[in-house]
């Protein structure tokens, strides 16, 4: 049947049949009413717009999450299928890689980015938050994605990684064309890798070991090409997923508490009264925003989910915006609040490819939100949004704002 309610003339019997195209304008504009009706429609769903089957309920989204072996990851996390097209670029030896292949890699990148890595530097990330707010408060006035969202990341995090100062404005674009690619061929992603020459030139060559300063995050995944653990030919590789997936990825989830704290107030009180509830507003608002709204699967067999009967070799679409506001597992899923028990939300995924770098996300995160509570009383929003229109990131291109000092 069709959401309409009429028999599907094409594509698998059986399952709820949507013509939403998930990767529209119009839906990125407002995703919620057409999330709603992908969860309702049944546990699994397919979107005649891309052949996709799609999945939008907690409960399904955490289960491709957590069988990697069926709904595998080394066919592409995108819509297309790597063993049917040539990718845009060589696969991401972590993210696009299952098990065992996948298992070396990710140790590697887990200690890279581990409690330990963490401690050291916390106090660099926690000052740059302090200063950049403080800087702030003197414009009072400004745009909190480009001079907060943006400008907070690019003044610690690629420094971390022992980047050099020249080309950093290659970072952004970048990663905007990585996750424009997961997305089907829609102009976003073909614009997107048609002008995706010289970012890629850029990257491939500060992956290079002797571009990568001493004890940063890159010199140490090259490090462990010594000891045995990788291959030199791996290591640029690695350097890659973190230069893909940390930037932008933090960018939006900064952007995304900013906007929910300057839209509600009553949680920006809660937070100012009592600021060690940082790192939770911020958790929080990767579960209401979700930064990264979906990634793909791919089968391996056929496969029956929740009454369904899937084939192999077919596209699994999960809603991870839509299972972080379903309310089969949510309470109040629509409510921004910051004292909610946040964990099992989707927003990091969930299972052996939960996102690797969700310290640094969450420490970025915890000392920006912390720096604003201790020295700003009021955030006002003073003239429109904007959206940015990306085929998986889910953010702002623009949000003027006003603050006024505690
Ligand atoms: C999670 C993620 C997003 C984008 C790129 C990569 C990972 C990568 O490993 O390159």
């Amino acid at each position: 049947m069709t959401a309409s309610g009429t028999p599907a003339s094409t594509g698998p019997a059986s399952v709820p049949h949507l013509d939403v195209d998930p990767f529209d304008m119009r839906f990125f504009a407002d995703p919620y009413p057409a999330h709603q009706r992908l969860r309702e429609a049944g546990p699994v769903v397919y979107l005649d717009k891309w052949n996709v089957y799609g999945v939008a309920r907690y409960a399904e989204v955490h289960a491709v999450l957590n069988d990697p072996a069926t709904f595998c990851s080394s066919r592409g996390v995108g819509l297309s299928d790597f063993k049917k097209e040539t990718p845009w670029r060589p696969p991401s030896l972590i993210l696009e890689a299952d098990p065992p292949a996948h298992t070396r890699t990710r140790a590697v990148l887990s200690k890279v980015l581990s409690p330990t890595a963490m401690k050291q530097v916390r106090d660099r990330f926690a000052a740059a938050a302090e200063e950049r707010v403080d800087a702030l408060l003197d414009k009072r006035s400004f745009d909190a994605i480009a001079d907060l969202a943006e400008a907070y990341p690019l003044s610690i995090f690629p420094d971390a990684l022992g980047l050099k100062p020249e080309g950093r404005e290659h970072l952004i674009p970048y990663a905007s064309v990585v996750f424009n690619a997961f997305g089907p061929p829609n102009e976003l992603r073909q614009q997107a890798i048609a002008r995706s020459a010289p970012h890629q030139a850029y990257v491939a060559e500060q992956c290079q070991r002797d571009n990568l300063a001493p004890g940063g995050f890159g010199a140490c995944i090259h490090a462990r090409v010594d000891d045995g653990e990788i291959t030199a030919t791996e290591a640029p590789l690695l350097v890659r997923s973190l230069l893909s997936a940390g930037l932008d990825t933090t960018v939006n989830g900064i952007g995304a508490a900013v906007y929910c704290l300057a839209r509600f107030p009553d949680q920006w009180q809660r937070l100012r009264d009592d600021p060690t509830l940082a790192r939770n507003a911020f958790e929080e608002a990767v579960r209401f925003e979700s930064p990264v709204q979906t990634f793909f699967r791919t089968t391996t067999r056929e496969v029956e989910l929740s009454g369904a009967t899937i084939g192999e070799g077919e596209k699994v679409l999960m809603f991870l915006a839509a299972a972080n506001r379903d309310p089969r597992r949510w309470d109040r899923p629509d409510s921004y609040d910051i004292t909610r028990r946040t964990s099992g939300h989707v927003g990091f995924g969930s299972g052996i490819h939960m996102c690797v770098g969700q310290l640094v996300a969450r420490l970025e995160g915890e000392v920006m939100l912390t720096a604003l509570a201790r020295r700003v009383a009021k955030i006002e929003i003073t003239g429109e949004p904007k959206r940015r229109f990306n085929n998986t990131l889910r953010g702002l291109d623009s949000l003027p704002v006003t603050i006024t000092p505690a």
